[in-house]
């Protein structure tokens, strides 16, 4: 049998029937021990952040209690949360992150 094409059908662009998935805000928290200079390093290596950027958002944590790092499909800000805590926990700081709907 013929395709559509050969009949001179045309076929029209197929719409995108796959929603993009929700986002989620990965957001660093305050606390009075873990050192700027160890958030700040967290947010170039784990979230892409220019020096600047890095040391504003930190800035932000320390002085209105919370900031956001960025936001990523839930496995990926989940991953990023454990990370966090991984390297928090190595160097012994209390650095805590958690995830919220964008
Ligand atoms: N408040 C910390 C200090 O004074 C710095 C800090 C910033 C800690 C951001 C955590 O997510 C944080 N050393």
């Amino acid at each position: 049998m013929r395709n559509q094409e050969q009949r001179g059908t045309v076929l029209e662009a197929e719409k995108a029937k796959v929603k993009p998935p929700p986002l989620f805000k990965v957001m660093l928290l305050n606390d009075d021990y873990t050192p700027m200079d160890f958030v700040v390093d967290v947010l170039e290596t784990l979230f892409q952040k220019s020096p600047a950027e890095a040391y504003r958002v930190m800035m932000q944590v320390h002085l209105e209690g919370r900031g956001r790092c960025g936001a990523y499909t839930y496995e990926v800000a989940e991953t990023k949360v454990s990370v966090v805590h991984q390297l928090a926990q190595e160097r012994g700081f209390p650095l805590l992150a958690s995830i919220e709907e964008a």
